[in-house]
């Protein structure tokens, strides 16, 4: 099965970045995010064997991790794969701390990190056909964190779809 970690939004932000998926939609196309699936990936795993999908989710299931706030005050975009989203105008140093500290765990688990930069964001388009994203409004939300979610992801017809397997406990 196909896992990753991931913070998942409180309801009332969920629901604001439901509406500004759909004001971007209108500007940029694209396939919108349903709104139950809007997420910050920290640690894409990959395909995961069953035996091992139940470790990490007892592993998940029985830690804590720091809690935080994110705020997000910018629009980006991905070129290659079209993707829109919203997150920080510069990488935040405690998910980056968050990220790195996982990846050093996950190493346990026999996961490799592959190298690459580390761009905290929620994907609000995929496949967008524009990636002009000024214009928009303006962001400063704040995203209070405090669970890591072990997130397994389907593909079907329409696109990805995502179930969570196990969260971590409040800090
Ligand atoms: O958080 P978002 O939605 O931007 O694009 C995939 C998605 O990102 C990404 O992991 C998230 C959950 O599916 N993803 C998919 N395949 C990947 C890969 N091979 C990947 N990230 C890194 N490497």
């Amino acid at each position: 099965m196909r896992l990753f970690l991931a913070l998942e939004p409180p309801e009332t932000l969920r629901q604001q970045l439901g509406e500004l998926a759909e004001l971007a939609q209108a500007r940029c196309g694209g396939r919108r995010m349903p709104d139950d699936s809007l997420h910050l990936t920290l640690a894409f795993l990959g395909e995961v064997a069953e035996e091992r999908a139940a470790a990490l989710a007892a592993w998940v299931g029985e830690r804590s991790i720091p809690a935080g706030e994110w705020r997000l005050d910018a629009w980006g975009a991905f070129r290659r794969p079209g993707i829109v989203w919203v997150g920080g105008q510069t990488p935040d140093p405690e998910l980056v701390r968050l990220h790195e500290a996982l990846w050093k765990e996950l190493a346990a688990f026999g996961f490799n990190h592959r190298p690459g930069h580390f761009v905290p964001h929620v994907t609000l388009l995929r496949r967008a056909h524009h990636l002009e994203t000024r214009g928009l409004p303006s962001l400063d939300l704040v995203w209070p964190w405090r669970r890591l979610s072990l997130v397994r992801s389907f593909t079907e017809k329409d696109g990805a779809r995502y179930a969570t397997l196990a969260r971590s406990s409040s800090a």
